[in-house]
C-alpha cells in the first residue's frame, strides 16, 4: 500500500500547484490570477481583478470583456473627487508594449453588473477578455476569501 499512498500524495501536490500558479497565456499577453471577492447572495454587481502582462513589442488595448453570469461586464477606475472616491466607467484599457496592467482593489477593475448568480469563495466562473491584438481570452476568476479591509468606498456606491 505504501507506494500507491506516496504516488497519491504527490498528485495532490500536482494539483495544488497547478491551482495557485492560475494564470493564462494568448498572443504576447501574459494573464496572472483573476480573482474576485466572495459576494453575498443577493449581491446585483461583483469586480473581478486581474493582472495583464504584454511581452510584445505593440500596444494592445482591452475592449471589452463578457461573462455568463453577468448581464453585461465594464471596465472601471477609480478617481479622485475631492476627498472622494469614485468609479467611472473607461472605453477600453491599453496593456502598454512591455508593460503591464493591475487591475485590483481602489483602482481599475472589471465591473459585473446584472448578476445571474453568485460564486461562493473557492468557487470559480468564466470571463472573456477581448483584446484588440491577442483576440479574445477566456479565463477562470477564483472567488477568493480576501481579509477585509477597512476602505471609504466600496461597490455600494453604484
Ligand atoms: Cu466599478
Amino acid at each position: 500500500m505504501a507506494p500507491l499512498r506516496i504516488l497519491f500524495a504527490s498528485v495532490m501536490l500536482l494539483g495544488s500547484a497547478a491551482v495557485s500558479a492560475h494564470d493564462y497565456h494568448g498572443g504576447d499577453l501574459d494573464i496572472a490570477h483573476p480573482w474576485s471577492r466572495p459576494l453575498p447572495p443577493v449581491a446585483t454587481t461583483g469586480v473581478a481583478y486581474l493582472t495583464v502582462t504584454n511581452k510584445g513589442e505593440t500596444d494592445d488595448v482591452l475592449l471589452s470583456a463578457d461573462s455568463p453570469i453577468a448581464e453585461k461586464v465594464e471596465i472601471h477606475t477609480h478617481i479622485k473627487d475631492g476627498d472622494v472616491m469614485k468609479m467611472r466607467q473607461l472605453n477600453e484599457l491599453v496593456i502598454p508594449a512591455g508593460g503591464e496592467q493591475t487591475l485590483a482593489p481602489g483602482g481599475h477593475h472589471l465591473m459585473l453588473m446584472g448578476l445571474k448568480q453568485v460564486s461562493a469563495a473557492g468557487e470559480r466562473f468564466p470571463l472573456t477578455l477581448h483584446f484588440k491584438e491577442a483576440g479574445d481570452l477566456e479565463v477562470e476568476v477564483a472567488v477568493d476569501a480576501e481579509p477585509a479591509k477597512a476602505q471609504g468606498h466600496g461597490h455600494d456606491q453604484h
